[in-house]
């Protein structure tokens, strides 16, 4: 199912990144949609699966911009319109996209909420080494997987620190509620 680079491969040369990325993150962060302002942002963020050229490259999943919308219905109709968001896979645009992870601010899926798609497939090693990049450090309070996939949300960013394992939909996160700060995928 995972492509023949392993996960925990892939993990160590996040892990190795981290050490050498510790001073230009903060460069990097920039101010994304971000969830803790007062009005709800509803977000949709490409991933693409980690490749040893990507790591190599110190880039995580994360590609492009994010679509973001004022409310979860608009999203939802937006997607709908689109083609939908399909845990198995779903028509956006001339791509199938799929569902891969989300997270919400609140508890129980409320308040704002930023989703992970891939255009790909279900498959692949995924990884966000800093929610802040996308404006959502310490923020989520609730979170679902979708493809069959799980998912560490780590409390730290590059996957440091104690981790939430996400199996289905969590309506709490546990010690990790508002403290989540990176996550991947698990094989
Ligand atoms: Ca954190």
């Amino acid at each position: 199912m995972i492509n023949a680079i392993s996960t925990r491969t892939l993990r160590t040369w996040v892990t190795v990144l981290a050490v050498l990325m510790t001073v230009g993150i903060g460069a990097a962060i920039v101010s994304g949609a971000n969830a803790s302002g007062r009005e709800e942002t509803h977000c949709i963020q490409q991933v693409v699966p980690m490749t040893p050229a990507r790591a190599a490259a110190g880039l995580d999943s994360v590609a492009g911009n994010p679509d973001c919308f004022a409310s979860e219905s608009e999203a939802l109709a937006a997607t709908a319109q689109l083609g939908g968001v399909g845990a198995g896979g779903a028509r956006f645009s001339n791509f199938v996209w799929y569902s891969i992870f989300k997270i919400w601010s609140g508890t129980d899926w409320t308040g704002s909420s930023y989703l992970f798609y891939s255009t790909v497939s279900c498959d692949g090693y995924f990884v966000v080494n800093a929610l802040s990049v996308v404006g959502w450090n310490d923020i989520a309070s609730s979170a679902a997987v979708y493809c069959g996939r799980d998912v560490d949300l780590w409390e730290h960013t590059y996957l440091g620190g104690s981790y939430h394992r996400v199996l289905n939909a969590d309506r709490t996160l546990g010690y990790l509620d508002n403290k989540g700060s990176s996550w991947d995928t698990i094989d």
